[in-house]
């Protein structure tokens, strides 16, 4: 068969400082059971400057590296840009989310959804993986989304999901940092969301998330629904 007519999926990992993690993200990606949907894969790792071992370890498996801007939105904004894929996945490059949910993601895409997310709290959170403040602050963010766009979800900032790319092509996606995840709910909340429940592990390496990215995270599902971009 022709490669131009295989189906392809794009598996973007942002990631600064996750030589610990990065090598299990990629080895988890489910490749061979995509190629039995008849998919390709495509991995995209999208660096925001990482200075330890993590471009280093990304090469040596012979995956991609792209060099993005500061901040985790305009590493997955390049990974938008450069993905092939007739489907584009996001999973972060810590280690807590399980890549091989990936195939029953596929699945709900091709079954008419737009965007499918990993859910957390539709799954299981294990000890340690998520402290009282971040579920506080999660299930805060999340009822504020559903509240301003119509939405159903049960899991707003979760860091896998999976999207139609004809949706990311035909629309900016805004925010800044650790904004993205609202920013994608602003585009998609005009679309099919659907999500399945995901087990949710502790992370290796350190979290970059602040208090304060809360805040502007909420700050960015209010100018989405307010403000013209
Ligand atoms: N490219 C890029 N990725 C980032 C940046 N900051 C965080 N990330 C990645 O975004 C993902 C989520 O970050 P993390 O610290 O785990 O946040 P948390 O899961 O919300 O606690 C991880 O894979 C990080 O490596 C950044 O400035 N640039
Ligand atoms: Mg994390």
């Amino acid at each position: 068969m022709d490669m131009n007519f295989e189906k392809l999926v794009s598996v973007i990992i942002p990631t600064l400082n996750e030589e610990e993690g990065i090598e299990e993200v990629i080895e988890d990606i489910p490749e061979e059971g995509l190629k039995r949907l008849g998919y390709e894969t495509e991995i995209l790792v999208v660096d925001g400057g990482s200075s330890d071992e993590t471009v280093e370890k990304v090469k040596e498996k012979g995956v991609d590296v792209f060099q993005a801007g500061e901040g985790k939105a305009e590493g997955v904004r390049l990974g938008f840009k450069e993905a092939q894929g007739d489907y584009v996945f996001l999973i972060d490059g810590d280690g807590s989310y399980p890549g091989e949910k990936i195939i029953d993601m596929v699945n709900e895409l091709e079954n008419g959804c737009d965007m499918v997310l990993g859910s957390r709290f539709a799954g299981e959170i294990q000890q340690g993986a998520m402290t009282t403040k971040n579920k506080i602050g999660n299930k805060i963010l999340t009822f504020l989304a559903n509240r301003l766009y119509g939405t159903d979800v049960s899991d707003l900032c979760t860091g896998l999901r999976g999207m139609d790319r004809n949706v990311l092509e035909n629309n900016k996606v805004p925010g800044r940092g650790f904004e993205i995840e609202a920013g994608i709910h602003t585009v998609f909340s005009h679309e099919n969301i659907s999500e399945i429940g995901i087990r949710y592990d502790k992370r290796k390496g350190t979290s970059k998330l602040k208090t304060v990215d809360g805040l502007k995270i909420a700050g960015r599902l209010f100018k989405g629904k307010f403000k013209k971009r």
